[in-house]
């Protein structure tokens, strides 16, 4: 055996400075041959990162080293997302600047990365609350403002009356604010927004482009968009001596039409309901999301049917959302469940308009196709017929058209905070809200002291606030509210390739030459906002001539989240500080080492799931460390034998050849999970092969060296350690990635048969041996099986081995 301990502390901390002290992972941006650039979203710079966000960083820099070994260099910056609320709440209790305490995070987080053994082109740091970046906030803030693009208006908004902001939708959970709890109120407010809005259609287009993207992330952007074409049509309220228009999707059921109603903020409204029910209508304003039940207050006025011209009760309710449409809607009971429902509990008529083909339920709204009934000179047309027919009836009349919606709203920026990019417009009395000039930017933040006392504090700054108005020169004010950090997070990406550019926020020439970027690795959670921001404010730069691209993505990767038993809740839970379920990585390093914790947080799981972190595997991927160790410098002291090549060594060599191919295929679609368990069978068969009497030295040596550059990206320092103690002269990094012998690499293959409800859907090969877990994942995720399937669960599963499986629905 050997002396020669696998004393992690000494290796990491050495080859940690190699790899700085050589500056491996700088690029250089003005030179341009074969460019790839790949990119981790960037961090929010809270202090301490823990395993959970270890996953993320982890599985990147195993990319990056793996491209880099396998021929292709990489752009891999870093930066901060480094303006937001908790700087501002810790300055306030911890009596520092926001700035301080931003700074002070970075550099911890930032010796974190260094001792996780993570390597990014710091050349290119970014941190978005210096001036130097918040600036190009504003100059395209500015920018947006000619285009019309950038807007002030009144809107309703959540507000948390402790905190004293606006919150976003996602930051209200279950009624209370996401920070403190706190009950959130309904606010109007005059507000920034960006007109996301006409870029929709764009928005929704460009998803058909971006085919290395996850589906998953894909359908959750088109949701979001949520285009829906249908028509407006309009009911006149002669009582108001007005109309209201309403939007649907089924202007074929217009003949089904017994009520119509509007949402409880709909201007109308409070004209609509009697003096003695006015308090009724307030609280069917303060809206409960818990609450589902359908509530209404009928309206002392009609509507006219536009085509019956019948008289039409309409109805005040909760369950028309005054964010979508107009805000009202022709209720078509028969065939809309909501309706229905809202009908059942208040006794309106349900008229059924569209024929079902065996027999309408009395339970429940029919809201498929079918020939129209019930609906005058309509009656006997398809419903998809009818829909346009319909339609034109109303054009002709000038009481309806085709008309497109979208769920998205326009983006609202504004914060009424510190720690932010200072919005750069100016209230003059003479002339209004005026943009800032170019040349005064940036518009600083003051320095001030963070009390957390109520209100917004640059509100309370004169030297802030006054001013001189850009237009006439007349002392002015300046406006208070900060930018939402999704402006800075959502071109952050072109900044990295000039960090330091001082004309103008990145360089053209060179942006157009690195993006897209190639490859954008992220938490799932960013599936929806900060990438359609993104992609809204690329396109922004497009059409003001700053970038020649579109889509600043090309290729997307979603991580999982780490889950881990609360000790807090009792349950098992994204790991996080305020669930009381953090592991620290510092103590998790000093006891076994960076590379242990990234050997296991690779084999975890697979990395686009989420896993459950246990420290018990912790232990297991350092005794694998050891043995790996201990059998190199085993083999090494080992003398040179007298062997001939025989079946044993015909073995080994097979498996070595099979683990090279096997290993590369896996890291090409990240999957490090199953490349480290191939990498143990190698280790085992090696081992077993090491305790024969008579061994092929140079065969077992062959075998560690490929280890080591398989196992390079996953355990870094190690393997850098035990190659160079095996004479290797190169660091790993600049060690071309070990080929295969496709003719010993050859492994058996199975053909898998898929069926759903036993008939038979597809069919894919895999090596024999395979797992039968991974083979019933791998059947689950066929694009034709997930069609079959759909929503349905799945009762059960038959695995016949290696042959079938077979999914009950
Ligand atoms: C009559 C009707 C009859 C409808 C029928 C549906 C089925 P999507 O696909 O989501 O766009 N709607 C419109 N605006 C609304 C609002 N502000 N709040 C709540 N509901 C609203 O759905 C469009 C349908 O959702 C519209 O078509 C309308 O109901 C309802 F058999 O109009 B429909
Ligand atoms: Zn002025």
């Amino acid at each position: 055996m050997t002396d020669r301990q696998y004393d992690f502390q000494t290796i990491e901390q050495r080859w940690q400075q190699f790899w700085h002290g050589r500056n491996v992972a700088y690029v250089d941006t003005s030179k341009v041959t074969d460019k790839f650039y790949m990119l981790m979203m960037f961090p929010y710079p809270s202090g301490n990162l823990h395993v959970g966000h270890g996953r993320n960083y982890i599985l990147g820099d195993a990319v990056y080293r793996y491209f880099q070994m396998r021929g292709r260099r990489a752009l891999n910056p870093m930066g901060w997302d480094a303006f937001g609320l908790p700087a501002e709440n810790a300055a306030i209790k911890n009596k520092t600047h926001p700035r301080t305490w931003t700074l002070e995070n970075i550099k911890r987080m930032k010796d974190q990365f260094y001792r996780w053994g993570i390597l990014y082109d710091w050349s290119k740091e970014v941190t978005t609350c210096l001036p130097d970046y918040y600036r190009w906030n504003q100059w395209l803030f500015l920018q947006m403002v000619k285009r019309d693009l950038a807007y002030r208006s009144y809107a309703p908004v959540n507000w948390c009356p402790s905190c004293t902001t606006v919150l976003a939708n996602e930051q209200v959970v279950a009624g209370g604010c996401e920070r403190c709890g706190t009950l959130v109120e309904g606010k109007m407010l005059e507000q920034w927004f960006f007109r996301i809005t006409r870029y929709a259609d764009r928005l929704l287009e460009g998803l058909d482009t971006l085919v290395q993207w996850p589906e998953r992330v894909l359908t959750l952007q088109r949701n979001w968009i949520g285009r829906s074409a249908g028509s407006d049509i309009q009911f006149d309220i002669p009582e108001l001596n007005t109309s209201v228009t309403v939007f649907t999707t089924r202007p074929d059921t217009l003949f089904g039409a017994t009520f119509l109603a509007i949402a409880p903020e709909h201007p109308l409204a409070e004209k609509m309901v009697a003096p003695e029910e006015q308090e009724k209508l307030k609280q069917l304003c303060t809206r409960d999301p818990e609450d589902t039940a359908k509530k209404g207050i009928k309206a002392r006025v009609h509507a006219i049917h536009p085509l019956t011209g019948k008289k039409m009760p309409v109805w005040i309710a909760n369950f028309v959302l005054m964010e979508y449409g107009t805000g009202a809607i022709m209720s078509v009971p028969g065939h809309d469940q909501r309706d229905f429902e809202f009908a059942r509990a208040y006794d309106i008529p349900i008229v059924e308009v569209i024929h079902k083909e065996n027999g309408f339920d009395g339970n429940c709204a029919y809201d498929g196709p079918g020939k129209l009934i019930n609906s005058g000179e309509f009656d006997g047309m398809d419903s998809e017929d009818a829909r346009e027919a319909i339609t034109a009836r109303l054009a002709e009349q000038g009481r309806g058209n085709s008309m497109v919606r979208y769920k998205l709203r326009d983006w609202l920026i504004s914060r009424q905070r510190y720690w932010g990019t200072p919005i750069p417009m100016v209230y003059c009395d003479a002339c209004g809200i005026v943009p800032e000039k170019e040349e005064n930017l940036p518009i600083l933040l003051p320095e001030v002291e963070l009390t957390g006392r109520s209100g917004n504090p640059l509100a309370s700054s004169e030297e802030f606030l006054t001013c001189f108005c850009p237009a006439c020169g007349k002392p002015a004010r300046r406006e208070t509210d900060t930018m939402d950090t999704f402006v800075d997070s959502s071109w952050y990406y072109a900044r990295y390739i000039t960090p330091k550019e001082g004309s103008g926020m990145f360089n053209r020439s060179l942006a157009d030459k690195w993006l897209p970027i190639d490859l954008y690795i992220g938490g799932i959670e960013h599936a929806i906002l900060h990438l359609l921001y993104s992609r809204f404010i690329c396109r922004v730069l497009h059409d003001i001539g700053m970038i020649s691209i579109e889509e600043p993505f090309t290729r997307l990767f979603t991580q999982g989240m780490i889950y881990k038993f609360s000790e807090t809740t009792q349950k098992l839970e994204k790991m996080s500080k305020s669930k009381g379920n953090v592991v620290p990585p510092d103590e998790l390093i000093r006891e076994y080492g960076a590379d242990t914790e990234r050997l296991y947080t690779l084999f975890i799981g697979p990395p686009e799931k989420d896993a459950e972190w246990n420290d018990r595997g912790v232990i297991g991927a350092y005794r694998f460390l050891n043995r790996f160790w201990n059998l190199a410098m085993d083999i090494r002291e080992g003398t040179e034998e007298d062997c001939t090549f025989g079946e044993a060594e015909n073995r080994l060599l097979r498996k070595f050849h099979t683990t090279i191919k096997k290993t590369t295929r896996d890291f090409e679609k990240f999957h490090f999970n199953t490349a480290v368990s191939a990498i143990m069978e190698l280790l085992n068969e090696l081992s077993a092969y090491h305790q024969g009497k008579v061994r092929d030295k140079k065969l077992e040596i062959d075998t560690v060296k490929a280890m080591c550059k398989l196992l390079h990206p996953i355990a870094p320092h190690i393997t850098e350690e035990v190659f160079q103690i095996y004479g290797g002269e190169h660091s790993l990094m600049e060690t071309p990635w070990p080929a295969y012998n496709p003719d010993l690499a050859k492994e058996e293959r199975v053909t898998i048969v898929i069926q759903v409800n036993g008939k038979l859907r597809d069919q894919f090969e895999v090596d024999r041996g395979t797992p039968e877990e991974e083979i019933k994942t791998m059947a689950r995720e066929c694009e034709n099986i997930a069609r079959h399937i759909g929503n349905s669960p799945i009762r059960k599963v038959i695995y016949v081995k290696e042959k079938l499986v077979n999914f009950v629905i």
